[in-house]
C-alpha cells in the first residue's frame, strides 16, 4: 500500500508561536494538565463519514474535493482505499479512535444480504489496520436516514417491512460495533419526528422507538456490547421536529421507557445551539442526571439556522466544554469531530489543518478549563451563593427533614428577610476573559 497523503509528515507540537500550518500549536499529547496528560482527557475521532466521504457537495453543487484516494468510487477498492486513507490519517494526527455508520464503510449494495457481506470484508480489513496500529473504535452506528425506505422514518415509520430493515440494519451496525470494540452505540433519530401533525400518531411513534431501541439493547447484550449505547438529540433537520429534541428531551424519553441504564447522551455542539441552547447547557444537563457520555465535537453558525458542522476553532466554547467534562470527572466515551471542512477548503492539506484547528482548540480548552477550576473564583462564588442551605433551616431542608408548616413559622418569625447576594454575572465574566486571555 502505497502512502496517499505524501508530502504531510506526522503532525507534531510545536507550541504557540509557530506558524508551520501542519503543526500543534496546542495540541501536546503528552503534556501534564490537572494531573494526566493531554490525550488522556481528548480521546479524540475521527469520523468516517466527513473526513473520507463528503467531498464538498451541497444542494447547489458537485463534489469540490477528491476524495477517491485513487480507486473508482462506489466499489469496494474504494471502500478499502478509505481504510487506508483512514488509518494513515489517524496516525499521522496522533488520533486514537475513529466513528462510523454502516454504509460510511461499503457501497451499500440493493439487497442488504450483499451489504452485508461487503460489511464483513471491510471490517475484517480494518481489524488488520487497528491491530497494527493500536487506533480503536469509539462508537458505530447505522444509518437510518439515508436510503428512501426511511422516508417516514426508521423506529417511527408506518411500515412494518421498514420497521424490519431498520432491525436488520442494527443488528448488523451493533456487530461490526462489537467486532471493532467499539466503546459505545449511537442512535441519532434523523428522521424520526414529524412535518405534520395532520398525519402522525407521536405516541405510537414514540412507543415503537422505544421497542426497537429495548431489542437492541437486549440483542447488543446477547453478543457481549459491553458499552454505553447513545442517543444524539438534535431538534430539527432533516425533520422539521425531531422526537430526541435535545437532551432534556431525550433523558425524559430514556426515563419513561426503562432505558436509562443502558443510554446515555452523545451531546454534538451545532445540535445543541440548534435547540436554542448552548453547548454547555446540554453538556451540563446531560451530566447532573449521569448521561453526559461522548461528545460530536463541532461548531455550529450562529446566523445560519441549520447544522453547519463546521470545525471548532470558538475558545469560548471549547472551554465551558471541556470545564463541564472535567467537572463530570471525563468522559467514558471520547470527542468526535463530527465536522467537516468547508466546501472551498478541498485539499488533503485542508484536511490535516481542519483537524489541526479542532485539536488545538479543545486542547486550549482544556487547559483554560483547568486553569479556571485552579483558580477557583468561579467555583468559590458558586458555593458561597448557595451557602445558606449549608446549615441551620438550609440544611434542614436539603436533608428532607423539614416539612412545609415549620418553613412557614420560620419566615413568620423572621425579624428582616436577608436579601439574596448579588449574581456577580460582569465580575465573573471578566474573571472568565482574564483567565483566556492572561
Ligand atoms: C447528523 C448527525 C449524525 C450522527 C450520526 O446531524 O450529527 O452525523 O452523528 O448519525
Ligand atoms: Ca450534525
Ligand atoms: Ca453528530
Amino acid at each position: 500500500m502505497s502512502e496517499i497523503f505524501k508530502g504531510i509528515d506526522t503532525i507534531r507540537y510545536e507550541g504557540p508561536q509557530s506558524k508551520n500550518p501542519l503543526a500543534f500549536k496546542f495540541y501536546d499529547a503528552e503534556k501534564i494538565v490537572m494531573g494526566k496528560p493531554m490525550k488522556a482527557y481528548l480521546p479524540f475521532a475521527m469520523a468516517w463519514w466527513h473526513n473520507l466521504g463528503a467531498a464538498g457537495t451541497d444542494m447547489f453543487g458537485r463534489d469540490t474535493a477528491d476524495k477517491s484516494f485513487g480507486a473508482e468510487k462506489g466499489t469496494m477498492a474504494h471502500a478499502r482505499a478509505k481504510v487506508d486513507a483512514g488509518f494513515e490519517f489517524m496516525q499521522k494526527l496522533g488520533i486514537e479512535y475513529f466513528c462510523f455508520h454502516d454504509v460510511d464503510l461499503v457501497p451499500e449494495a440493493d439487497d442488504i444480504n450483499e451489504t452485508n457481506a461487503r460489511l464483513d470484508e471491510i471490517s475484517d480489513y480494518i481489524l488488520e489496520k487497528m491491530n497494527k496500529t493500536g487506533i480503536k473504535c469509539l462508537w458505530g452506528t447505522a444509518n437510518m436516514f439515508s436510503n428512501p425506505r426511511f422516508m417516514n422514518g426508521a423506529g417511527s415509520t408506518n411500515s412494518a417491512d421498514v420497521y424490519c430493515f431498520a432491525a436488520a440494519q442494527i443488528k448488523k451496525a451493533l456487530e461490526l460495533t462489537v467486532k471493532l470494540g467499539g466503546k459505545g452505540y449511537v442512535f441519532w433519530g434523523g428522521r424520526e419526528g414529524y412535518e405534520t401533525l395532520l398525519n402522525t400518531d407521536v405516541k405510537f411513534e414514540q412507543e415503537n422507538i422505544a421497542r426497537l431501541m429495548h431489542l437492541a439493547v437486549d440483542y447488543g447484550r446477547k453478543i457481549g456490547f459491553t458499552g454505553d449505547f447513545y442517543i444524539e438529540p438534535k431538534p430539527k433537520e432533516p425533520m422539521k421536529h425531531q422526537y430526541d429534541f435535545d437532551a432534556a428531551t431525550a433523558i425524559g424519553f430514556l426515563r419513561q421507557y426503562g432505558l436509562d441504564k443502558d443510554f446515555k447522551m452523545n451531546i454534538e455542539a451545532n445540535h445543541a445551539t440548534l435547540a436554542g441552547h448552548t453547548f454547555q447547557h446540554e453538556l451540563r444537563i446531560s451530566a447532573i442526571n449521569g448521561m453526559l457520555g461522548s461528545i460530536d465535537a463541532n461548531q455550529g453558525d450562529y446566523l445560519l439556522g441549520w447544522d453547519t458542522d463546521e470545525f471548532p476553532f470558538d475558545v469560548y466554547e471549547a472551554t465551558m466544554c471541556m470545564y463541564e467534562v472535567l467537572k463530570a470527572g471525563g468522559l467514558t466515551g471520547g470527542f468526535n469531530f463530527d465536522a467537516k471542512s468547508r466546501r472551498p477548503s478541498n485539499t488533503y492539506e485542508d484536511m490535516f489543518e481542519s483537524y489541526i484547528l479542532g485539536m488545538d482548540t479543545f486542547a486550549l480548552g482544556l487547559i483554560k478549563a483547568a486553569e479556571i477550576i485552579e483558580d477557583g473564583r468561579i467555583d468559590g462564588f458558586i458555593a458561597q451563593k448557595y451557602s445558606s442551605f449549608n446549615e441551620g433551616i438550609g440544611a434542614k431542608i436539603v436533608a428532607g427533614e423539614a416539612t412545609l408548616e415549620e418553613l412557614a413559622d420560620y419566615a413568620h418569625n423572621l425579624k428582616n428577610t436577608t436579601e439574596p447576594c448579588s449574581g456577580k454575572q460582569e465580575r465573573l465574566q471578566g474573571v472568565l476573559n482574564s483567565i483566556l486571555f492572561k
